[in-house]
């Protein structure tokens, strides 16, 4: 009998288990789906110890963008020379008509630490 009972809440377990791990994949497959709608919108810029996540961002001329910026490791802000944009820890977005083809550059405005003055990357609009 109590045999029974233990089987009965093991199984009762492995149910609520697997309910929540399809809860999750849903939850993570809606996210990704917004994150897709608005990659169109948005320029996401993150910055770590001693470096942007990308070398090299691409806009098109036109484009009217919000660039959020966005520490997932130290502290930093970025400037985005030539264009007015800048964005820090507390100003972490702002909506930016990119009108003016060309190449510019990122780099951060924050005395951060050993690599601060490499901390580069570029930005073109075509
Ligand atoms: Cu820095």
């Amino acid at each position: 009998m109590q045999r029974w009972i233990m089987f009965g809440l093991f199984l009762v377990a492995c149910i609520l288990g697997v309910g929540v791990l399809f809860q999750n994949i849903s939850t993570r497959q809606a996210e990704m789906a917004s994150e897709k709608a608005e990659a169109g919108k948005s320029l996401k810029i993150m910055a770590s110890n001693f470096q942007f996540d990308k070398p090299e961002y691409t806009v098109k001329a036109g484009d009217k963008l919000t660039v959020s910026f966005n520490n997932k490791e130290g502290v930093h802000a970025m400037e985005i020379v030539g264009l007015n944009v800048k964005l820090d820890g507390t100003t972490k977005s702002q909506e930016v008509t990119f009108d003016k083809p060309g190449t510019y550059e990122i780099h951060c405005v924050l005395p951060c630490g050993t690599g601060h003055a490499n901390m580069k990357s570029t930005l073109i609009v075509q």
